[in-house]
């Protein structure tokens, strides 16, 4: 048994099963039922898909909902759908004019595209991905930071979800609120429309259904921060796990 904090949203409390797993178990005629209850059934299926796309050897991964070598992560056991008409992100907290945008107005802002490799630390790497969104800084710059402020909150319309970054990591030019992946508008099951997008960090930084950007005085920890993850995620250099042996 490993001593270090595991990265498996179906152990958590009151989570389900991710989607996607649920779909290949079912396939695979294992039922459901015994999902959450079985951790163990749940590796041993995951490495018989293989931990990215390029070693499945069945191609069964192709079969997930995200496909692409992406897997579906969700600590909610469901999420609710916003549409463009539907969806809105708001920033508050230490900024000087509180703001609320609709997907369409953050269209309307001038779009950076990244192309970096996803990476999740539980080893599973996808290559030289495009994100296209707005970059984080504008949005701030657009809210007026007040000095006090040292850090930023990320809250998710999933409910449950959250994440945080320092003033100074949200600044950075690689830091978008991403509408689009794989140049696509972001789908339901990527986080869309609107999600975190944090290119130089472990993914769990990158919060889908990104509904709330909070200015505040100190780095609050996110979801899996609170259960032992890293604040300061960089690829490489954080969570000392980032090998498939302890996916
Ligand atoms: N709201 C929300 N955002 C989240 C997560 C989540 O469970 N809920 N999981 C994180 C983790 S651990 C990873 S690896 C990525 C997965 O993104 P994907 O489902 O688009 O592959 O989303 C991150 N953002
Ligand atoms: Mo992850």
């Amino acid at each position: 048994m490993t001593t270090s904090p595991q990265h498996r949203p179906e152990e958590d409390d009151g989570g389900g099963a991710p989607v996607g797993r649920r779909l290949v178990l079912g396939m695979l005629g294992l039922g459901v039922a015994g999902v959450a209850a079985a951790p163990q059934l749940q590796r041993g299926l995951e490495s018989f898909l293989g931990a990215a796309s390029d070693k499945d050897p069945t191609g069964l991964t192709d079969l997930l909902p995200n496909g692409g070598g992406f897997r579906y992560y969700s600590v909610a056991a469901s999420v609710p759908h916003k549409s463009a008409s539907t969806y809105r992100l708001k920033i508050d907290g230490l900024v000087d004019r509180p703001t609320t945008y609709t997907l369409a107005e953050l269209r309307a802002q001038p779009q950076t595209r990244l192309v970096r490799d996803v990476q999740c630390v539980t080893g599973w790497r996808v290559p030289s991905t495009p994100f296209e969104g707005v970059r984080l800084s504008r949005l701030l710059d657009a809210a007026g930071v007040r000095p006090g402020a040292r850090a930023v909150r990320f809250t998710c319309f999933d409910g449950a979800y959250s994440e945080s970054l320092t003033l100074r990591q949200a600044r950075r030019a690689d830091v978008m609120v991403a509408l689009r992946m794989q140049d696509k508008d972001l789908g339901h099951s990527h986080g869309g429309p609107a999600r975190l997008y944090v290119a130089p960090m472990y993914f769990y930084k990158s919060a889908k259904w990104l509904s709330g950007i909070t200015l505040t005085d100190e780095v609050e920890p996110g979801y899996w921060e609170k259960r032992g993850y890293d604040v300061d995620a960089w690829v490489g250099d954080s969570n000392g796990r980032d090998d498939e042996s302890t996916a």
